[in-house]
């Protein structure tokens, strides 16, 4: 009788623990990495001939490369936090997001709109009250990841669920960050240098987007991620600790505030940012975003009331006693 050939047994997943309002995390190890990018202009200009080589010499923030140890290990959210579970946190506490408490709104993509004939020339519209965490001007089910929500609407949620649930939750630091994303490799994304490969870990501005912005369309990844606004968290290959969408999607806020020269002084275990700034960190680059901006080690800021179309976040549970 022939024996039917067994499947090799598949590589377990990461272990994962939810909480109360449906948000996963998986447990990231203590240990030391290489944050940042020595990359030099000429290696970025051959890799990313599309761009213009002005952009390759405006990352100082990036270097120098240097050693972080993360000494502790601690639950990260396996996706970003989802438009779903935002909901939850609003119903169950009655918070009021900036967008809205404030009137403003926030910005949403309009097919009408036209960045050409606008003053600041956005890719987006805003601020307007039309746009807020529930109408970024596309589709987005329960299960895509929330944006339009501020640094501050970041910091309400993490208090509320410690207060509920009595673990410790926050912004992940900028370090413990790039040290998740990278996942043990020390190259541009995850899955290596090359930024083709993206298209299969990262939603990010791809064929399916550049129909919407043809102005853009030489930025587009040659290939198609599939989506091409935000799409359902998890759906694209997670990294080696198991997490979803570090690059793509949505940028995630970070608990940082940004200094262009920290790196040079920055503690060597654990740094948690600048004591003091103006702005904020975010990383990881979203669905608009094009590869150049979406390694690992890219930086960008805006202060902490910003909400818009492309920045989201997630979240860390400590481990242990609060
Ligand atoms: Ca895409
Ligand atoms: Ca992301």
């Amino acid at each position: 009788m022939a024996c039917a050939l067994a499947a090799p047994p598949a590589a377990p997943g990461p272990t994962v623990w939810t909480n109360t309002i449906g948000m996963a995390f998986v447990k990231v190890p203590a240990g030391s990495f290489w944050m940042g990018s020595g990359e030099s202009p000429d290696t970025l200009a051959q890799a990313f001939p599309q761009l213009e080589r002005e952009r390759f010499t405006q990352l100082a923030d990036e270097a120098p490369v240097h050693r972080v140890r993360i000494s502790r290990a601690f639950y990260l959210g396996q996706h970003e936090v989802t438009v779903g579970q935002f909901r939850r946190f609003i119903e169950a506490s009655g918070y009021r997001p900036e967008s809205e408490a404030d009137g403003t709104g926030g910005y949403g993509y309009n097919p009408d709109y036209d960045p050409a004939t606008t003053a600041r020339g956005d890719a987006f519209e805003g601020r307007n009250p039309r746009y807020s965490w529930r109408n970024p001007g596309f589709a987005q089910d329960e299960t895509h990841p929330v944006v339009n929500v501020t640094w501050n609407d970041a910091q309400a949620l993490a208090a509320w669920l410690s207060r509920t649930e009595g673990h410790h939750y926050r912004l992940p630091t900028e370090a413990e960050w790039e040290y998740a994303c990278r996942a043990g490799t020390r190259t541009r994304y995850p899955h290596g240098d090359a930024p083709a490969g993206l298209a299969q870990e990262a939603n990010v501005f791809d064929q399916a987007a550049a129909p919407y912005w043809p102005r853009w369309q030489q930025h587009a990844l040659a290939r198609s991620d599939g989506y091409a606004f935000t799409a359902p968290v998890g759906r694209l290959a997670p990294n080696t600790f198991g997490l979803h969408d570090m690059l793509g999607n949505a940028w995630e806020w970070v608990s940082d505030w940004h200094g262009d020269n920290y790196y040079a002084q920055s503690p060597g275990t654990d740094p948690q940012g600048p004591a003091e700034g103006s702005v904020r960190v975010r990383r990881g680059g979203s669905w608009h975003t094009w590869a150049f901006y979406a390694r690992c080690s890219y930086r960008n800021w805006n202060s902490p009331d910003t909400r818009y179309t492309l920045v989201g976040m997630r979240l860390v549970r400590e481990i242990g006693p609060r």
